[in-house]
């Protein structure tokens, strides 16, 4: 749940990049972090293996300003994908008030897209929550490559809730903030 502190007048929100390892969560943040001006983002921390893979967390935090007049500060996670650090992963997802699930769109990687889903469903499920009480949109990544799969065939394997779902290159930055938009939106209603 987001924190709402009514004497300060803030909200806090937490928002979890989630999905199978080596889909672009990381790629994700750090564009995000690239992008944003200073004054909107603070420092990005990120607990790696020594192979750039996410050990534990990612984590930056954003300043969104005044929204209503409550200053909104968000929080980006990402989990680790590799199946072996699930205890983080469910870690990591609790108090979350929205998820992005990263998919990548390659063949090879569908089977590890659709057990990291059913690990997300099973995890928040410890949290008393599922996929229908819980903000969460999909982003289709790595669109670049020539054997993507057709976004029906995504759609028709990952998104059976039907939920929003955005195309992206993370690595270009490309459909990050769409995302990272329609998320924050979706969020920010549910408090309102
Ligand atoms: N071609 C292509 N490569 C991408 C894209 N996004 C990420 N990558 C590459 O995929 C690899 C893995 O990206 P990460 O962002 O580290 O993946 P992750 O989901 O954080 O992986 P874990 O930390 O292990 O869970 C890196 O080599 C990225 O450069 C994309 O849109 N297109
Ligand atoms: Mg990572």
């Amino acid at each position: 749940m987001a924190l709402i502190n009514y004497a300060s007048r803030e909200i806090n929100c937490k928002i979890v990049f989630y999905g199978t390892g080596m889909g672009g969560k990381t790629t994700n943040l750090e564009y995000i972090h690239k992008q944003l001006n200073p004054s909107i983002r603070g420092e990005m921390i990120s607990l790696n293996t020594e192979n750039e893979r996410t050990l534990f967390f990612d984590f930056l935090p954003l300043d969104l300003g005044s929204v209503q007049g409550f200053r909104t500060k968000f929080s980006l996670y990402t989990v680790p994908g590799q199946v072996e650090y699930n205890a983080s992963r469910k870690l990591i997802l609790n108090g979350a008030d929205g998820v992005i699930f990263v998919a990548d769109s390659l063949p090879t990687a569908m089977e590890d897209n659709l057990y990291s889903l059913k690990n997300m469903e099973e995890n928040l499920a410890e949290y008393g929550l599922t996929l229908d009480s819980l903000p969460w949109i999909l982003q289709y990544n790595k669109r670049d490559l020539p054997d993507a799969l057709p976004l029906e065939e995504l759609d028709r394997q990952l998104n059976k809730k039907g939920v929003p779902s955005f195309e992206a290159v993370a690595t270009e930055g490309r459909g990050v903030f769409a995302t990272l938009k329609a998320i924050s939106k979706d969020v920010l209603n549910r408090l309102t």
